[in-house]
């Protein structure tokens, strides 16, 4: 299974170390497409024309999108609306406890799977119920 993993880069990076901590739990599942979201240094070389491109590209391979919503990103939001046109199942996670309110776009759309946890051990256990790792 390829995963999408889909968090906030211009937005903001005040939860790199959580999408790191989320990518790694992830790749139990799948092959995780994006794991450089979770760098500590992003690559600065690409033009942002190769970075759209590339994204789009990972994005109609994979089987599964899974967004950290809780910093808000016009990228991730658009990532989020792309997917859904595609029909790509999409798992957000969003973090009640910053304070932050998640927007109505995401928890109002029928079929995207909204989740709400605090500790990185809570999604690893939510990610346990909702997926399956890999038979071989
Ligand atoms: O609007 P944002 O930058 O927060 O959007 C973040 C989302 O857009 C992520 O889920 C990524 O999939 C995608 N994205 C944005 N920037 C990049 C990037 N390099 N590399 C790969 N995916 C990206 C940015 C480096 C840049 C600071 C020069």
């Amino acid at each position: 299974m390829n995963i999408y993993f889909s968090g906030s880069i211009r937005g903001g990076r005040e939860d790199a170390a959580l999408y790191r901590q989320l990518i790694l739990e992830l790749s139990k599942y799948g092959r995780v497409l994006t794991e450089h979201i979770g760098a500590e240094k992003l690559n600065e070389e690409l033009t942002d024309e190769q970075i759209y491109r590339m994204d789009m590209n990972w994005l109609k391979e994979c089987d599964l999108v899974v967004a950290e919503v809780t910093t808000p990103s016009l990228g991730v939001g658009y990532e989020i609306g792309e997917a859904r046109a595609m029909g790509k199942r999409i798992i957000c996670l969003y973090r009640p406890n910053t304070g932050r309110r998640v927007s109505a776009m995401v928890s109002g759309a029928p079929d995207i799977e909204l989740y709400r946890y605090t500790l990185t051990e809570d999604a690893a256990a939510l990610f346990a119920t909702l997926l399956k790792p890999p038979t071989s």
